[in-house]
């Protein structure tokens, strides 16, 4: 009974003909809007949790991390850093100087995220941004004109109408003194669904989630109800927040996180799937939430790691860190109440793993951000369900238990505690095992998977650019490899750029070509830099090869040169210093 799920009005529908998966995410997002591109530090880690509340708590926080040669790019802020849940201010004493703290805390490479929920506190007793708001008539009225009030963390909150350009324009504002001149990075908007109670938190009765009444009007010029763009609030809410950025800071790319959206959201917003819990089955539920997402059109997303409600076993938070590797948006959230969940929160064989696995996250980088910038151009979600490319494979339909992370990574985590190993199916070609280097085969196996080592496979044929470890993507590349598994004839491109501003847009970009070509006995790889519009910090270059066994001879530039043969991951490999000159490596088998 269709019509008794919905509220009236047209249903608009678009049907993408495809005909295969990845067309299909190419035509929702070239009608809908391609993914914004993200800052290259908002590929690296997050650590978040609802409960972090003073000034010298993150201080500590990134003290730890740095003294525990722990990468990290971002703090978030969630609501405790306000004064009494008042959007656009800050807690006068546990945060007193808060442009001071987040130049400290840029000082060591870490940014720093804030929460906002819409609902701004219904104080009009000198507090400027409601009463600003209020002047300039941005919240959301009544039927009988009275300004609508509901329940929310401040108590009562009145909520702006970001269906109107004006509203958002003011909410804009409002980020400059308060955000954007401290020195916030991004924002992160929460509870725009919007999360409205009939009651304050701390009331003798039970607060209960009620909508804003549907007949409540919206709307400026083109005068609309509550209904009509209730599915719109946390997208619009996104948008001005993301353009409110931009705004002030025009030299810089937004990066905003929401938990509402709607089609096109992608445009401005990264997503988390909101409160999930420290349950296996949440972590195994990501794997098909994150690649639908990006299926869809949405392709910047993440679940909290380690889970938001309930506490996270040891191993659990181990498991879920390896897999959040590989996820497009990476971060440890928990609510406020439950234990302690920072990477060294579960004792020294935890931690060392948390380590390893966001220490590979910034070595993926170079990866991540080439993908990025296919992401943004044509819509192409990083991480995927296999389906997306192995349309044709029957096998991968119902598969929902593996991923691709870009076209070269097949990823395969463990779901179920106590296991040391699980079933992994690699479709037709050819195959490496990630971690050994060794040729794998199609088909289905059981892959050894103790803790600590999440199950991945390279595609034959990629080139699989890796970085060096660095503490924070403020620190230069000084080495990039690229990890070459043979299979035939390829081309891979490394896209680079200043990783902040919007001079990609007139093309700014460094290409870093790598062609590889197979023989009987040989494996060539050509090199070819295009630095003319973007200059990468100085590095070196290395190639290296994966093989079965340590190669005859090996040439640089026709010169024969002595390869490092690396025997836990099978590959032989040749460095350079980074001249922005063609190169060639040949390696006789
Ligand atoms: O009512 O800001 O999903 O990530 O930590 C809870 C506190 C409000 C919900 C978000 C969560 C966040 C929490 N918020």
């Amino acid at each position: 009974r269709l019509e008794s799920l919905t509220l009236g009005g047209e249903l608009d529908t678009y049907l993408f003909c495809g005909p295969k998966p990845a067309d299909v995410s190419e035509q929702i997002t070239r009608l809908s809007g391609r993914p914004f591109m993200p800052p290259l530090w908002a590929l690296g880690y997050h650590q978040s949790r609802w409960g972090y509340r003073s000034d010298e708590e993150m201080r500590r926080l990134v003290q730890n991390f740095r003294g525990g040669d722990i990468p990290l790019d971002v703090l978030h802020f969630d609501i405790d850093y306000m004064r009494g849940y008042r959007d656009f201010t800050w807690h006068p004493e546990r945060f007193a100087e808060p442009k001071e703290l987040l130049d400290d805390l840029k000082d060591e490479g870490v940014r720093a995220v804030t929460i906002l929920d819409p609902g701004v506190k219904n104080d009009l007793d000198g507090y400027g941004a409601a009463e600003r708001g209020v002047e300039k008539e941005v919240f959301i009225k009544n039927e009988d004109g009275s300004r609508f009030v509901g329940y929310c963390w401040p108590g009562e909150a009145l909520f702006p109408d970001y269906t109107r350009e004006e509203v958002r324009a003011w909410w804009g504002n409002e980020l400059k003194e308060s955000h954007i001149d401290m020195g916030v990075a991004g924002v992160w908007v929460d509870m725009n669904e919007p999360s409205i109670f009939d009651a304050p938190f701390d009331s003798e009765e039970i607060p209960y989630q009620k909508p804003m009444p549907l007949a409540t009007p919206q709307g400026g010029d083109e005068a609309v109800t509550h209904a009509e763009v209730h599915n719109l609030y946390g997208h619009l809410m996104a948008r001005a927040t993301f353009e409110g950025l931009h705004a002030h800071r025009p030299d810089e790319r937004p990066w905003v996180l929401t938990r509402s959206a709607f089609v096109g959201t992608q445009r401005y917003a990264a997503s988390w799937m909101g409160d999930n819990s420290s349950w296996w089955e949440h972590l195994e539920a990501s794997l098909p939430q994150l690649s639908s997402m990006g299926l869809v059109g949405s392709p910047w997303v993440g679940v909290d790691i380690g889970g938001f409600f309930e506490n996270a076993s040891p191993e659990l938070y181990a498991r879920w860190c390896e897999l959040g590797t590989f996820y497009p948006f990476m971060r440890t959230h928990t609510c406020q109440g439950t234990h302690a969940q920072e990477p060294w929160s579960f004792g020294n064989e935890v931690e060392e793993i948390a380590r390893r696995a966001i220490k590979l996250r910034y070595r993926l980088l170079p990866y991540l951000y080439t993908l990025a910038h296919h992401t943004h151009e044509r819509g192409e979600p990083p991480f995927r369900p296999l389906v997306y490319d192995f349309p044709n494979d029957a096998h991968v339909y119902q598969l929902d238990d593996q991923v691709m992370v870009g076209p070269h990574l097949l990823v395969a985590p463990v779901y179920r505690p106590g296991q040391s190993h699980r079933m992994v199916y690699l479709p037709a070609g050819t195959w490496y095992d990630f971690w050994t280097g060794q040729k794998v085969t199609a088909g289905h196996h059981t892959v050894q998977a103790p803790l600590g080592r999440i199950p991945v496979f390279v595609r034959g044929g990629a080139v699989l650019p890796l970085g060096n470890e660095r503490d924070s993507t403020m620190q230069p590349l000084s080495e990039l490899t690229l990890n070459v598994y043979p299979a035939g004839e390829r081309d891979w491109t490394v896209l680079e750029d200043d990783g902040l501003s919007f001079a990609y847009q007139d093309g700014a970009v460094a290409r870093l070509t790598a062609h590889v070509s197979e023989t009987d006995d040989a494996v060539k790889v050509e090199v070819t830099p295009d630095y003319e519009r973007f200059e990468p910090a100085p590095r070196d270059l290395v190639v290296a090869i994966s093989l079965a066994s340590p190669p005859a001879r090996v040439t640089l530039a026709g010169e024969e040169v002595a390869a490092e043969w690396d025997e836990t991951r099978r590959t032989a490999s040749v460095r350079w210093r980074d001249d922005a000159q063609p190169k060639e490596v040949v390696v006789e088998r």
